[in-house]
Formats: structure tokens, C-alpha cells, sequence
């Protein structure tokens, strides 16, 4: 029995080590919405952290930080100690009465699954069934000014030894962009991330990234157009990977069903949590889809949730699982660092296997609220 004892939201304002700049609006601060929960687990009581993957505004995503804040405060987490919950598998119907606010109720589910696990001393790598140490690690690069600081910006990071360059792209920052880049570096796994900036119109330019020889087009179009992408997969070469249109195991079902995707990135916080998002990895690997781990620009809790995602066996594509000082100048728990091959280890301790370090959100936390449960 897990029963719920306390909780509180917590806001660190994080500024990013450089600006991320995407079809939606540019980011320069990581405005993590943070959950802290004291819970009873068969007697032990123990602390568990959750981070919600919202973004500040509603411009990515329909939730946002304050949406989700408001949303646990009031709901989600006076509902979850309502009454104890028989395992961690219960979270997410405990709070089924409420529609969507996956991201929401991903963060709440987080801190309950790290409460359990650390008061149990099983990492989140072993209860999710993970298989890897070490995870690979990509990088997303936002949109820059012009194709020569794009192909800069690709070699620093190569430099640094990533094993995948994602490069986000929009109309106007697309085809000459990727040319520049695959022509100074032929041999790489390379990506690009629309974040939904396309219609089906625009198939013909799409097209045009066929040349490139990219792993896969993420998210071209809207997220609710799930026929269009099938369409869209049929004019061009490169395998379409869906991301926003994802948000639970059944949908990626459907997705793969219509021939909507031949790839697919898993987020915990987009399909509801980490229980929806190993359901979604089975289905998956049911179909022969190639998954990988998503990201939301997390601080150390949400990149220790991810990385032990992505040491599930099906997730063999190397995903935006990148190391603390790709973001953060100073990351709220101890730094994940990627060694020279380009990997980073999966957090072996109970629970996320990591906290918030205290000298650190002292500096950090902008803002504290406990729940009235
Ligand atoms: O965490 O490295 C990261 C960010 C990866 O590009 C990234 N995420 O659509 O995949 C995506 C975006 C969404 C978040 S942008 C704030
Ligand atoms: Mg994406």
C-alpha cells in the first residue's frame, strides 16, 4: 500500500546555456513545475520527486507550467490521497476521472513511482524492465540564422561527441539548412524536428529532404492530423517519426495502424506518465517501430526518469537524451555527464536515483507551494 502523505510544488528557474529557438518561440529559461511527495509505502516513509515536462507557455504543447501547477495543486494530487493505492501501477487510474493534463498527471505519477521505489530500494531502470547501462545520446539543435552557424553549431557538437544530430527546422529553415549540414558531414545520423510547422501543402518541399538520407522527419505536421501524415508517407522517402501525436499507447496503435509513422519518440509527460509510456514502448516493439527517448529540455529528476526509459530494450534509436551541461549551467541534481563515446549512464540507485541537491535549489527555486490534501 502506497499512501500519499504530503505534497508540495516547487518552481526552479533554470536559465538555459543558450537559446533554444523552434517553430513555436524561443526558449532561454527551463521553468520546471517540480512535485515533492512524502508517502507511507508499506510503513517506510519515504520523499519522491516528479517533474512535470510542460514548458512555460501553451505555444508547444496545450498544457503549460502554470496550467499544471494550478491543476495538481486543486486535483490530481488531493485526488491521489483520497485513498492508498494498492501498487504504483494504480497512479494513473487513480487519477483517470480527469481528461487529458497527461503532462500533469505524468509529474504526479513520477514522484509517487520514486517515493515507492526508493522506500522498496529498486531503481526505476529495474522496475521498468530496463536493459542497458548506458544510453546513447543525441542532441536537438533549435533553429539558427543561417545554414553556416547551423553547420558551426553541428561540428561543436559532434565534436563533443554525440551520436545523433537533431536540427529543428521550419519553412524558410529547412532544405539549404540540412544541405549545408549533410554536405560538410556525409557520414552522420542526421535528423530534422518540424514541430508540427508543415501542412500537406508543403509535401513537395518536404520531398525535397529526401536527399539527405535522414533517419526520419519528426512531427511535420499538426499533431491531430494523424491522416495526413499517413498521406504525407506516401509522397515522400524519409520515414516520418511522430512525437506530439503520440499520447498513449493507443494512439501510437492507431498511428502505426494508418501508416501515420514508421518511428515513434516516446516522452513520458506527452503520453501520461511512465506506465503509459512502457505500454507505448510495447506496443512498439509489437510492430517492429523503432522508439526513442524524447525530450523536454528536464532538468536532472526528468533526465534521470528518461534515461531509465530508454535502457528499455525496444528504444534502439539514440534519442534527445543529452547530458546536463547541454542545458543547464548548474542542473538541480548532480550532473549527467556523457562520456567521450557519446553514451551517459543510466541512474542505478533506488528510485530516479538522483534528488534535488539543497546548496543548488537554494539558488534556484522561485517559487514553493504545500498542498492541501
Ligand atoms: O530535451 O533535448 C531536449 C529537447 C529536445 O527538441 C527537443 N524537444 O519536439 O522534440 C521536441 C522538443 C520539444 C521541447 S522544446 C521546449
Ligand atoms: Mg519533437
Amino acid at each position: 500500500m502506497i499512501t500519499l502523505r504530503a505534497a508540495e510544488l516547487v518552481r526552479a528557474d533554470l536559465p538555459l546555456v543558450r537559446p533554444f529557438r523552434t517553430s513555436f518561440g524561443v526558449q532561454e529559461l527551463r521553468e520546471a513545475v517540480l512535485v515533492r511527495v512524502v508517502c507511507d509505502v508499506e510503513g517506510v516513509e519515504a520523499e519522491g520527486w516528479g517533474e512535470c515536462v510542460a514548458g512555460s507557455d501553451p505555444f508547444y504543447s496545450a498544457e503549460w507550467g502554470l496550467g499544471a501547477w494550478v491543476l495538481l495543486r486543486e486535483v490530481l494530487l488531493p485526488m491521489l490521497a483520497e485513498e492508498p493505492l494498492t501498487t504504483i501501477e494504480d497512479t494513473p487510474a487513480a487519477m483517470s476521472e480527469v481528461r487529458g493534463n497527461r503532462m500533469a498527471k505524468a509529474a504526479a505519477e513520477m514522484a509517487i513511482t520514486d517515493a515507492a521505489l526508493r522506500a522498496r530500494g529498486v531503481s526505476l531502470k529495474a522496475y521498468l524492465g530496463g536493459e542497458r547501462d548506458r544510453v546513447e545520446c543525441g542532441v536537438s539543435i533549435g533553429i539558427m540564422d543561417s545554414p553556416d552557424d547551423l553547420v558551426a553549431a553541428v561540428g561543436t557538437y559532434l565534436g563533443d561527441g554525440y551520436t545523433r544530430i537533431k536540427c529543428k527546422i521550419e519553412p524558410e529553415a529547412d532544405v539549404a539548412f540540412i544541405a549545408a549540414v549533410r554536405e560538410t558531414f556525409p557520414d552522420i545520423a542526421l535528423t530534422v524536428d518540424a514541430n508540427a510547422a508543415y501542412t500537406l501543402a508543403d509535401a513537395d518541399l518536404l520531398a525535397r529532404l529526401d536527399a539527405f538520407d535522414l533517419d526520419y522527419i519528426e512531427q511535420p505536421l499538426a499533431e491531430e492530423e494523424l491522416m495526413e501524415h499517413a498521406a504525407l508517407a506516401r509522397l515522400i522517402e524519409t520515414p516520418i517519426c511522430l512525437d506530439e501525436t503520440i499520447v498513449s499507447a493507443k494512439s501510437a496503435e492507431d498511428a502505426i495502424a494508418l501508416g501515420a509513422c514508421e518511428v515513434i519518440n516516446i516522452k513520458q509527460g506527452r503520453v501520461g506518465g511512465l506506465a503509459e509510456a512502457s505500454w507505448t514502448h510495447d506496443v512498439c516493439v509489437e510492430h517492429e517501430i523503432p522508439v526513442w527517448c524524447g525530450g523536454m529540455l528536464e532538468t536532472g529528476l526528468g533526465r534521470a526518469a528518461n534515461l531509465a526509459l530508454a535502457s528499455l530494450p525496444g528504444f534502439t534509436m539514440p534519442g534527445d537524451t543529452s547530458p546536463s551541461s547541454r542545458y543547464f549551467h548548474e542542473d538541480i541534481t548532480a550532473p549527467f555527464e556523457m562520456a567521450p563515446d557519446g553514451t551517459i549512464a543510466v541512474p542505478t540507485g533506488p528510485g530516479l536515483g538522483v534528488a534535488p541537491l539543497p546548496g543548488i535549489m537554494a539558488r534556484v527555486v522561485a517559487e514553493r507551494e504545500k498542498v492541501e490534501l
